[in-house]
C-alpha cells in the first residue's frame, strides 16, 4: 500500500493546507504533546493537537463533521467535530523520526478517551490511521467504519497480518 507522508486538511476551511513532517514539528510547543504515553500508556511518540491544524487552516462555523481518510488501505471515519475538537491529537514522530507505518504512521490520529469498538460515534475505530486527509464538512462524510462484529473481526485480522 501507498502511504503519504503529508496530511491534507481541507473542506469547510479558509485555507486548504498541506503539511509535511517538518511542518508538523514547527508547529509551536504550546500545541505539541510530547509522549503520548502520558495521554494512554499503549501508546507512543509525539503528537500535535488537532487545534493546530484547524486553527492554522481556519475552521468556517459551518463545518461539523470532521473525516479522516486514509487512502493507503481505504478506510475512512466521519465524526462530529465538537466532540473531538479539544482532545483529539495527531501522532506524527517517534524517536524524532516519522511514525512507522507498523504504529499507523506518518500521521495517526488519536482520541485519548475512546468508547469500545462500535459502541458509540466516537470510538476505538476512528482511530484512523496513516491519516492523509482531514475534511472538514457540514454533513457527515465517508465512513466505513465495520458496523457488524463479525465484519469488525475480519478487519482486526487483516491489520494483525499488516502490523510487524
Ligand atoms: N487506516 C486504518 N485505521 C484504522 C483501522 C484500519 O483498518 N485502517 N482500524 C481501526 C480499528 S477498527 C481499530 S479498533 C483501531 C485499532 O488500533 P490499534 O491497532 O493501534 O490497536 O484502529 C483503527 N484505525
Ligand atoms: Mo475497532
Amino acid at each position: 500500500m501507498t502511504i503519504y507522508a503529508s496530511i491534507t486538511i481541507d473542506g469547510e476551511v479558509d485555507h486548504p493546507l498541506k503539511l509535511s513532517f517538518d511542518d508538523l514539528s514547527r508547529i509551536e510547543p504550546a500545541q505539541q504533546v510530547i509522549d503520548v504515553s502520558r495521554l494512554d500508556a499503549k501508546r507512543s511518540g509525539d503528537a500535535v493537537r488537532l487545534t493546530a491544524l484547524l486553527q492554522m487552516a481556519g475552521v468556517k462555523p459551518t463545518a461539523q463533521y470532521l473525516t479522516l481518510h486514509a487512502s493507503a488501505d481505504d478506510f475512512h471515519a466521519s465524526i462530529p467535530l465538537a466532540a473531538v475538537r479539544d482532545a483529539a491529537v495527531l501522532i506524527y514522530r517517534l524517536n524524532g523520526l516519522p511514525l512507522p507505518a507498523k504504529s499507523g504512521g506518518p500521521v495517526r490520529f488519536f482520541i485519548p478517551d475512546f468508547a469500545a469498538c462500535h459502541t458509540a460515534e466516537i470510538d476505538e475505530c476512528a482511530n484512523v490511521k496513516f491519516v492523509d486527509r482531514i475534511e472538514l464538512s457540514a454533513q457527515r462524510g465517508r465512513d466505513n467504519r465495520p458496523s457488524e462484529e463479525e465484519e469488525h473481526a475480519r478487519l482486526h485480522q487483516r491489520q494483525a497480518g499488516q502490523a510487524g
